[in-house]
């Protein structure tokens, strides 16, 4: 190729070719550098490098990949040879180097940071052109980075939120079932709710609500679900009259009171409350808790709920039948 570029120049051609570029342009000693003026034609470029080649220098021209322009300003490294940094042409150019393989790094902000490996024989370095695919900026690189590692921060805020709420669920399932435990353990015989009353009046009942049913003499003696039943109803004085919940359900709600239904239709009846009537309740192996009515009027005994496995009392009476 130098010996092509020889023939096709000249001496007197390459007088032309700097009396034709001017000062400053590639016949300008050691000219070859940054701010050595607007970027050349490609023609006059190639020009220029077989005259480095004439000079016994070794010309390499480094360009963007997309669009073929030479690349200024950006820092070539080869190994046991120099550091050097392209010209406005996108030009390196160096001498006194001998034959044999190289390596070299090209590296400019915007652009992929590219190894080149080339041999020089006997002088030359066959391929002296290379392009270089733009890449991102630091700026670019920076920006990716940090988009990086806040997406890393918010995946580690999640993986933490997750393993807290995994936690805090545990915990919660933990306690859920320490408090059925609770339950069961409350409510493991059932409950037997028995009233007894004095001579009057001659029929109280006993009713037990929860949820879709009602135990009571006048409703079903068995609950839907075979839990509650009624097993005694006493309708002439004195009692019992039995509601068992021989199969406690801790998601339900009982709500249990008495009737007056002698005087059910005289709300302001006192009778209920002279009546002496007196509710017990016992859990499988101890008496719970014993209501007595109060004095007043009212022909309804609200006297409590059961709610997770605990008697709530409300012993109040009441002149509705009905709540
Ligand atoms: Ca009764």
């Amino acid at each position: 190729m130098k010996r092509l570029v020889l023939a096709l120049f000249g001496i007197g051609m390459a007088a032309a070719a700097f009396g034709q570029f001017g000062p400053g342009g590639f016949g300008t000693p050691g000219g070859f550098g940054p701010g050595r003026g607007p970027a050349a034609e490609e023609p006059t470029i190639r020009m220029n490098m077989a005259f480095m080649k004439m000079e016994g220098r070794i010309p390499m021209r480094f360009t963007n990949a997309l669009t073929g322009a030479g690349v200024a300003g950006a820092s070539v490294d080869i190994g046991n040879v120099g550091s050097f940094v392209t010209d406005s042409d996108g030009i390196i150019a160096f001498s006194g180097v001998r034959d044999g393989s190289y390596r070299m790094t090209f590296r400019k902000d915007g652009y992929i940071e590219t190894p080149i490996a080339f041999d020089v024989k006997l002088g030359l370095v066959i391929l002296d052109w290379f392009s270089i695919s733009p890449g991102p900026t630091e700026a670019e690189l920076r920006e990716r980075r940090e988009r990086e590692e806040r997406a890393r921060r918010e995946a580690e805020a999640a993986r933490e939120r997750a393993r807290l709420a995994r936690e805090e669920q545990a915990r919660r399932e933990a306690e859920a079932a320490a408090e059925r435990e609770r339950i069961r353990e409350l409510t493991a015989g059932g409950f037997r709710i028995v009233l007894n009353w004095g001579e009057s009046p001659s029929d109280l009942d006993l009713h037990l609500e929860s949820g879709g049913y009602h135990v009571s003499y006048w409703n079903m003696h068995v609950s839907t679900d075979g839990g509650v039943r009624l097993d005694r109803d006493d309708v002439d004085c004195f009692g019992p009259e039995t509601i068992t919940i021989g199969r406690y359900d801790p998601s339900a709600e009982y709500t249990v009171y008495v009737i007056d239904y002698t005087n059910r239709n005289r709300g302001s009846s006192s009778e209920l409350g002279r009546s002496g009537a007196l509710v017990q309740v016992y859990g499988s192996d101890r008496l719970l808790q014993t209501f007595r009515v109060p004095s007043g009027a009212g022909v309804r005994w609200n006297l409590f709920r059961i709610a997770r496995g605990e008697i709530v009392p409300v012993n109040a009476l009441s002149s509705q039948t009905s709540r």
